[in-house]
């Protein structure tokens, strides 16, 4: 077991979950005026996914992180028509969109073999160019891994991500009673006593607009789009940011990140939750959870409270609702069981078709929102 927590460790201490590359497709071939002869096509840059890739090893194996692509051959009396430039391939791993530099998607690397195509090659001589070679596209690219793990940690800034984390698995976050004490996903393994292992990653905290990208906003919400399950993290006193913001119940940090979830990507909402209520060791924490669970059951009742822009259009429907102390360790073995409950039940729901559908399913149904909401300690959908 040491080994093990050692070489986790190791292998997730150092995460690169973003690299800024340059691209170059190759010149085209020289055209044959008088012969009407057509320079070859530049060699074209791809990106191309392959599962056994880090951005880490990317990095590490191409320093100066330039990719160009072979130029086209001139066209010859012997060879009139120029053969194409060598293709340049970038290999990365799965699970990453690929962005220009002003951030838009160029395309997403989803499974093995995916290739964006993303510097093209200029194109040989021909009549059209005079018979002379165009330039490849120049291109700045970045590549952004979203992070695939088996479940991601939500919740706003110290609710106790990581010292969940920490508990429930080998690694070692940091730790500190100060908000974004995390600063960027770290992933640890649940190992179960027969040898199952769930991977989850502990992002940093959300709050209120990030998906105006407030706080540490966008950046974060985009890893929660590739872990299958969602488990929400709460503080069962509340949450605030400064004396400068207002306090925020669990109640409310609850809504609140289901209304950051929703207007970051409405689709994150149908993927199943559960919600870990923390620091149960705290005074008056058996009370307060009491309360909270009258208000999960009957969230409509309670939302009239809130702004209208921050209320979501449907509340969470959570698998499992386990209160724990990561501090003295109460509920984290129930936290454990109910996390491979849920993703033995959803084992192969979890692709973004199916998430769709679901997407559409709730759409389409008339249901008040009330009727997803929870409506027992391990409550499901109605
Ligand atoms: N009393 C009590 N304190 C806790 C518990 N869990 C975490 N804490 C404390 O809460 C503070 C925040 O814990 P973290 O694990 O760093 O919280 P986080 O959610 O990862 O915070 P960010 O990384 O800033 O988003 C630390 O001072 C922890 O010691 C708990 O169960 N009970
Ligand atoms: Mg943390």
């Amino acid at each position: 077991m040491v080994h093990c927590s050692c070489l986790l460790f190791r292998k997730f201490g150092n995460f690169v979950d973003n690299l800024r590359l340059f691209a170059k497709g190759g010149s085209g071939g020289m055209g044959y005026p008088r012969l009407g002869g057509e320079g070859g096509k530049g060699g074209d840059v791809w990106v191309v996914a392959h599962t056994k890739m880090t951005l880490k090893q990317l990095r590490d194996k191409y320093p100066q992180k330039r990719f160009v692509a072979g130029a086209g051959a001139n066209s010859r009396v012997s060879a009139l028509k120029g053969s194409k430039g060598k293709d340049c391939e970038i290999p990365a791993p799965v699970g990453i969109s690929v962005k220009d530099e002003n951030g838009k998607i160029i395309g997403e690397l989803n499974k093995e073999e995916d290739r964006i195509l993303v510097a093209e090659g200029g194109l040989g001589g021909k009549l059209l160019t005079n018979f002379l070679p165009l330039k490849g596209q120049k291109r700045i690219i970045h590549l952004d891994l979203k992070l695939t793990a088996d479940v991601g940690l939500v919740g706003f800034p110290n609710a106790g991500k990581s010292s969940l984390l920490s508990r429930v698995s080998h690694a070692k976050p940091a730790i500190a009673d100060y908000a974004f004490t995390t600063l960027k996903p770290q992933l640890g393994k649940i190992m179960y006593s027969d040898y199952k292992q769930i991977s989850v990653a502990d992002l940093p905290g959300l709050i209120e607009g990030a998906h105006m990208n407030k706080g540490m906003g966008h950046k974060f919400l985009k890893h929660i789009e590739r872990t299958r399950h969602l488990l929400f993290v709460v503080d069962i006193s509340g949450f605030q940011l400064s004396s400068q913001t207002h306090y925020r119940t669990a109640f409310e940090t609850i809504i609140l990140l289901t209304k950051e979830l929703e207007l970051y990507k409405e689709e994150l909402q149908t993927k199943p939750a559960l919600l870990a209520v923390n620091k149960m060791d705290l005074p008056g924490a058996r009370d307060k959870f009491q309360d909270l669970m009258n208000q999960l059951q009957n969230p409509k009742d309670f939302l009239h409270l809130f702004e209208r822009s921050m209320i979501p259009e449907r509340t969470m429907a959570f698998q499992h609702i386990i209160p724990v102390s990561a501090v003295t360790g109460e509920g984290i073995e129930e936290l454990k069981n109910c996390i491979r409950k849920s993703l033995d039940e959803h084992a192969d729901q979890g692709n973004d078709a199916y998430r769709k559908k679901q997407l559409l399913n709730l759409q389409t149904s008339s249901e008040p929102p009330s009727k997803h909401a929870v409506n027992s300690r391990r409550g499901r959908i109605e």
